[in-house]
This record gives structure tokens, C-alpha cells and sequence, in this order.
């Protein structure tokens, strides 16, 4: 049912001019590789353990971009606004529950497409 959705709002994304990658399905992985360009989050994994995870950011477009992770009102890991090519590793915990949502907090890019969330395995 997630995926069909997913699939569902890609082909609502794709009058943009860059369609997301589609979001792997799969177990629930440890570490998380997150792709930014405008404006959207390309991610190598579609649900995370809880526990610590790894976070790979990496600045894949052609204007700068930082991303934040939430879990319900609890920020739970920040990049450094990265410039094109840049990448920066992050270690987060991960708590058992809720999605992990993904933002970048640079004006207006979210409202363009650059949010995202990401499950977290409930038996973790
Ligand atoms: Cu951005």
C-alpha cells in the first residue's frame, strides 16, 4: 500500500523538471544515504531500524541545501548547509514509533518539494 503511494505521488511530481528516485523498499536498514537537489530527497532506504543510524548527505543538485531530521517535535540530527558536490556523515538515534521526517530549511524549499519522512521498523 506505501509503495503504490508512493508511486502514485511520483507521477503527480512528474510534470517537475527532476523526478525523486523512487523509494527502495526493503528491510529496515542502519544506515540512511540522503541525495538533495531541487528540490527533492533521494534516499537509499524506504524504513530504518531504531538504534543509530548513519546518515549520508549528499548535495547532489546545483544549489546549496542542509537537511533536518525530526521525530515527532524531537530533532534528532542537522547538516551544515552544504554547497553542490559537498557531503557531511551523521550519526542519529532513531527511536522506535514514529517516522523520521526529512526537511531543508533553506527559503522556500520545502514548500518546493524538499521534505520527506521515512518509517522506522515498529519491532526494531
Ligand atoms: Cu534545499
Amino acid at each position: 500500500m506505501r509503495s503504490l503511494a508512493a508511486v502514485a505521488a511520483l507521477f503527480l511530481a512528474g510534470c517537475g523538471t527532476t523526478e525523486p528516485a523512487p523509494v527502495p523498499t526493503g528491510p529496515p536498514a542502519g544506515e540512511l544515504r540522503i541525495g538533495m537537489q531541487e528540490y527533492a530527497f533521494g534516499l537509499s532506504a524506504g524504513a530504518l531500524e531504531a538504534g543509530p543510524v548513519t546518515v549520508v548527505v549528499t548535495n547532489a543538485g546545483g544549489a546549496a541545501h542542509d537537511v533536518v531530521l525530526r521525530q515527532g517535535d524531537q530533532e534528532i540530527g542537522r547538516s551544515d548547509v552544504l554547497s553542490p558536490g559537498d557531503s557531511q556523515t551523521l550519526e542519529v538515534q532513531v527511536e522506535r514509533g514514529s517516522p523520521v521526517h526529512l526537511e531543508c530549511t533553506l527559503t522556500g524549499h520545502s514548500t518546493a518539494g524538499m521534505h520527506t519522512s521515512v518509517a522506522v521498523a515498529a519491532g526494531g
